[in-house]
């Protein structure tokens, strides 16, 4: 190549790629540069954890249990399960609170949400994955989307997740499908934006308002909930549903905040080819 056309060419220049070392092969077909941080939130799981936990990759870099004052042995059986688990205890109170906590704990460049009954699958993971090192920002799981489900979602759930859905994508032009779901993902630099601030089950609400207002990349993945194995939901559908509809409301008055850019180093593998 003459000097002459390296002066002319106003392509950006290649982005640097990490070194081999950085990969950690995911399947036989991928490998991933990023680390993987992964947070479940937890209040009274531990008959739960074992089934959670058997669902977890071995390639996850790390997980971050969030425990909400567990009066039975949650602590004790996910440190059994895994001795490296990192223990967060909230010092607040609702499931809000405890992700805050426990993403504020994380070092891994994507975090993971994962709840701690059963209902959603780790090896979905890989999906939510995939869609952030392809240059999604933040993930979704969808049970409406296609080969998504629910065995979980009761009438009063689904209605209610439908016309609180449909609220948000009205007010905030998302094409969103799934509003209230635990189950999401998105790259650690984008906390910032997300600057949760809430304590209840507005948690995800919150999430997905904040993710559209900043203007990130959302995809979403399908993806199917089980029932909860042991216990009870501490969801009450109506006490929830109202404050997810505050949420929405105070945050339509509000200011959105400004994306963190993308570091060259987190640039998808599929476009380094193109310049
Ligand atoms: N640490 C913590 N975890 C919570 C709290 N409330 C709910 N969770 C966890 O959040 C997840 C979802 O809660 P769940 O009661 O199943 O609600 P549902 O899935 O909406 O029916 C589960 O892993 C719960 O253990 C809380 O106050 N603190
Ligand atoms: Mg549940």
């Amino acid at each position: 190549m003459s000097p002459d056309i390296v002066k002319h060419n106003t392509k950006p220049p290649l982005r640097a790629m990490p070194p081999i070392e950085r990969f950690t092969p995911i399947t036989p077909h991928m490998a991933i540069s990023p680390t993987v941080s992964v947070v479940v939130p937890a209040m009274n799981e531990a008959e739960n954890l074992p089934h959670v936990f058997a669902t977890l990759p071995q390639w996850i870099d790390e997980i971050v249990l969030v425990d909400g004052n567990s009066v039975d042995d949650t602590v004790a059986v996910a440190k059994r399960l895994r001795p490296n688990v990192r223990i967060v205890t909230q010092t607040g109170k609702g499931k809000g609170n405890a992700l805050a906590a426990g993403f504020a704990a994380c070092t891994g460049d994507i975090i993971v949400m994962i709840d701690a009954d059963g209902s959603t699958d780790g090896r979905e993971i890989i999906q939510f994955v995939g869609a952030l090192v392809t240059g999604a920002d933040f993930v979704k799981g969808s049970r409406y989307a296609s080969g998504g489900g629910s065995d979980d979602l009761t009438f009063n759930r689904k209605l209610g997740n439908k016309v609180l859905t449909g609220l948000v994508n009205r007010i905030y032009g998302t094409s969103y499908s799934d509003l209230c779901y635990g189950y999401n993902a998105f790259w650690a630099r984008h906390l910032d934006v997300l600057n949760l601030d809430c304590d209840g089950f507005e948690v995800e609400t919150l999430m997905n308002i904040r993710a559209a207002k900043a203007g990130l990349k959302v995809h979403e993945v399908p993806s199917h909930e089980r029932n909860r194995i042991h216990g009870e939901s501490n969801l009450h559908a109506v006490r929830d549903g109202l404050r997810v509809l505050r949420t929405i409301i105070r945050e339509w008055r509000s200011n959105p905040v400004a994306a963190a850019p993308e570091p060259a180093a987190a640039t998808p593998a599929a476009d380094q080819g193109a310049a």
